[in-house]
């Protein structure tokens, strides 16, 4: 049916999150035209959830442009990769100056960087924007972290903040905030994603922990979860973790999280995000252990196998009092956690200073408060942070968090020598120790390394005592070292 020139918004590509945020967009009051390239598809929701005056079913491009008010907004949820740019080449010619294409999936941020330069470079404007939440977010409120033309952010505001989840005190801040020119956006949500990878596994070894070295249940695990939910740790993925533990299979009566094959898959935004920190030079480390945990997770046959070779220590010979492990678990899980959140956060400014973008991280934190996965209280003390000083270098040099660190370091400490001790990988935990004991070195054995790279590869080395670039002829230097030269 036509409705030409009627439309506030399009949306392309019916699949659930697509659906979900047409369905949120027409439940606040704006008249979406919606095409999917299967038309069955576009029919089955006009006829069932999308069967409403807001919601307007096309069957080609062309009747959804006609359908719009100028300037038209047409947003892309479909998958990320080849086909935005083909939608990209087939909607171009059919739009006019001033009209704004939306890419509403996970894109690489480079791939949205060039987009927005080619579809600027035709008059028009581009949005890639970031939308957390899955598929509940999507349809109730998401977080969204829109980047791309600036001038496109005006035209897009009222909509975007309108569907977007809301926080703070009277629940009327939206999760939605300009992020940023070209892939800013999409950054932005690459690092929120890499942060879900880095919460998750942190929580998946607490819970090992809790299992192995205290041997809770899944019933107290349920009743541990929900009182770390009610203090520093209360966020949406302690929330769910508790309501997993309580979850029973229908068929067998056993618990459902016990029937589950340990093999984690992923979609790759975690991997991007330790991509580009190496491209960048920047530590972001819980990220890379959690994938990498992921990629161990999956060759489970294997370790099957090997779980009949490879000797482990006497975990019966360590005994830990539950109710003081439990506590310091619980102080380890935050230690790491803000850890893991500074990685997030320096890379955000690495990226920033290397793409020109001016990231405003008191917004960000507040963008990621509520409606998507990684939603927590602790963002408002992240934001807090970055508003008594915009230009921290780290979260953890923020007296708040310096304390947080400062109190916990010790149970840390113990747990992870907990793991060690009973033979328990806790690769994310222990990567983000190294990060606070590497990052508060004033000095690092770095200098052996440059002498190494001198000696092999005369890569020169700095001193501490005077300035400038200096090599050292090493192997005319060395001696002969005997065993009772060290015993002296
Ligand atoms: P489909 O139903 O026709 O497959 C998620 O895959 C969504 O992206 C689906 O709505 C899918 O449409 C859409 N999609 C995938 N590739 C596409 C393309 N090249 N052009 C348009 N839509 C596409």
């Amino acid at each position: 049916m036509s409705q030409k020139g009627t439309c506030d918004i399009a949306l392309i590509g019916l699949a659930v999150m697509g659906e979900n945020l047409a369905l949120n967009i027409a439940s606040r009051g704006y008249k979406i035209a919606v095409y999917n390239r299967t038309a069955s598809v576009t029919d089955a929701f006009v006829a069932s959830r999308g069967k409403q005056p807001n919601v307007v079913g096309c069957h080609s491009l062309e009747d959804l442009v006609a359908n719009l008010k100028s300037p038209r907004k047409i947003m892309m949820m479909v998958k990320a990769g080849p086909a935005v740019d083909d939608l990209i080449a087939k909607l171009t010619p059919m739009l006019s100056k001033g009209d704004v294409l939306i890419d509403g999936g996970n894109t690489f941020p480079a791939d949205t960087d060039r987009r927005t330069r080619e579809v600027e470079a035709q008059g028009l404007l581009y949005v890639g924007t970031g939308v957390s939440g899955g598929e509940e977010g999507a349809l109730k409120g998401p977080s969204m972290m829109p980047g791309g033309s600036p001038a496109a952010w005006p035209m897009v505001k009222e909509i975007f903040q309108a569907i977007a989840a809301k926080v703070g005190p009277k629940g009327d801040i939206p999760c939605c905030d300009w992020v940023g020119p070209r892939g800013a956006g999409n950054y932005v949500k690459m690092v929120h994603n890499g942060i879900e990878y880095g919460d998750m596994q942190l929580i998946c070894e607490a819970y090992s922990l809790l299992k192995h070295a205290a041997g809770l249940t899944n019933d107290q695990l349920a009743v541990v979860f929900d009182e770390w939910n009610r203090g520093e740790l209360d966020s949406y993925l302690i929330e769910i973790t508790r309501d997993i533990f309580t979850v029973k299979d229908p068929d067998s009566g056993d618990f459902m999280v016990d029937r589950i094959l340990d093999t984690a898959g992923a979609k790759g935004t975690g991997k991007w995000m330790s991509q580009l920190a190496l491209d960048l030079g920047v530590p972001s480390t819980l990220v890379t252990e959690a994938v990498y945990a992921r990629c161990l997770s999956a060759i489970q046959a294997e370790r099957v196998r090997a779980s009949k070779v490879l000797a482990g220590p006497d975990a019966s010979a360590v005994k830990v009092d539950p109710k003081v492990f439990t506590a310091q678990v619980r102080q380890a899980l935050y230690a790491s956690k803000i850890a893991s959140y500074a990685q997030g956060f320096v890379q955000l400014a690495a990226a920033a200073k290397e793409n020109d973008w001016k990231l405003d991280y008191r917004s960000i934190a507040m963008l990621w408060r509520g409606g998507c996965i990684i939603r927590a209280q602790f963002l408002e003390r992240i934001a807090e942070a970055y508003d008594a000083h915009p230009d921290l270098e780290n979260l953890m040099l923020a007296p708040y968090f310096t304390k947080a660190l400062a109190d916990a370091q010790a149970a840390w400490r113990q747990v992870i020598a907990t793991a060690v001790a009973i033979g328990q990988p806790v690769p994310a935990l222990m990567a983000a120790l190294s990060y606070y004991d590497g990052y508060r070195q004033a000095r690092l054995p770095a200098n052996l390394l440059q002498a190494q790279r001198d000696y092999f590869g005369a890569h020169t080395y700095a001193r501490t005592d005077k300035p400038g670039t200096f090599h050292t002829e090493w192997i005319e230097l060395r001696r002969p070292v005997s065993s009772s030269q060290a015993s002296r």
